[in-house]
């Protein structure tokens, strides 16, 4: 498989996909709910998505999509050349605040991770990996994360998982953030795992993402020697919703500590 050229081509239209995002900024958007009222979706979302299997469809007839807004495959397995891709992801920041969303797409091979790229169009960053072969963000190696300490560290939580819930111990997570030098909440899962890949931060914790929330992110993480698991410490499985717990080495043995 040319996983250069397939790299090049989705770096081609996520880059494409991410200028019409910032253009449809200045007009009005098609704002829905879906499960919730924090549960939103836009025009964009599908048209994103749609755009991509288009794409895809067009060049790489035989690879199969599985896309948040559900425009893709029905999947049952993992075989073969498996495109996951969130057309948003951060929806509700890009409808509220105009910036911290991104496009997620991860491409996996009999379910084994093969390319991340992620787009963030209003920073004009891309973090992209083709596994085995580096990380980088707008074409500058990431470099390999070293050991840290909680302490020393910067982790990423959303304060729902400080009050009472049915996901995280909210006492453990208390005790947690006061031994911590400080705490984010980005609202964008793809951002905040190559955050972690990028030493921005230390960690995140996140009791349930979809496959094509983690997808694209747990294989550039991971190229620069980051750990991605859920909060049992089991490898995350990129058909399945999961709890993710990411982190630098050292940082990760603590926090799971915390919330398993
Ligand atoms: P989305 O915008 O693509 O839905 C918000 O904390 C982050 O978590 C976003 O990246 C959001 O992705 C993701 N997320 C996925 N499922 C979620 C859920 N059930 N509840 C809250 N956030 C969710
Ligand atoms: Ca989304």
């Amino acid at each position: 498989m040319q996983w250069n050229e397939i790299a090049d081509h989705a770096k081609q239209w996520i880059k494409e996909a991410g200028s019409l995002l910032v253009a449809s900024l200045q007009v009005s958007l098609v704002i829905e709910t879906k499960s919730s009222a924090s549960d939103l979706v836009t025009n964009m979302d599908r048209q994103i998505e749609q755009f991509f299997i288009e794409k895809i469809q067009g060049t790489y007839p035989h690879h199969r999509i599985l896309g948040e807004e559900g425009y893709g495959d029905k999947l049952t397995s993992f075989e073969g050349t498996v495109w996951l891709i969130d057309p948003i992801d951060g929806t509700m920041n890009f409808v509220h605040q105009k910036r911290n969303f991104a496009i997620s797409i991860g491409i996996y091979h009999d379910g084994i991770g093969k390319i991340g790229i992620i787009y963030d169009p209003v920073q004009d960053e891309l973090y992209s990996t083709i596994a085995g072969e580096g990380a980088y963000c707008n074409d500058i190696a990431i470099p390999k994360l070293g050991t840290g300490i909680v302490e020393e560290g910067i982790v990423a939580v959303n304060a729902i998982w400080l009050t009472e819930n049915s996901m995280l111990n909210c006492e453990k997570m208390t005790a947690l953030v006061r031994r911590l030098r400080g705490t984010r909440s980005y609202g964008c899962a793809a951002l905040e795992i190559v955050y972690v890949a990028t030493g921005r931060l230390d960690g995140y914790i996140t009791p349930r993402l979809s496959p094509w929330d983690f997808g694209g992110g747990a294989i550039i993480v991971q190229e620069v020697g980051g750990i991605i698991t859920d909060f049992k410490g089991n490898s995350l499985n990129p058909i399945e919703k999961s709890s993710v717990l990411v982190a630098k080495p050292g940082v990760y043995e603590q926090l799971l500590e915390y919330v398993n």
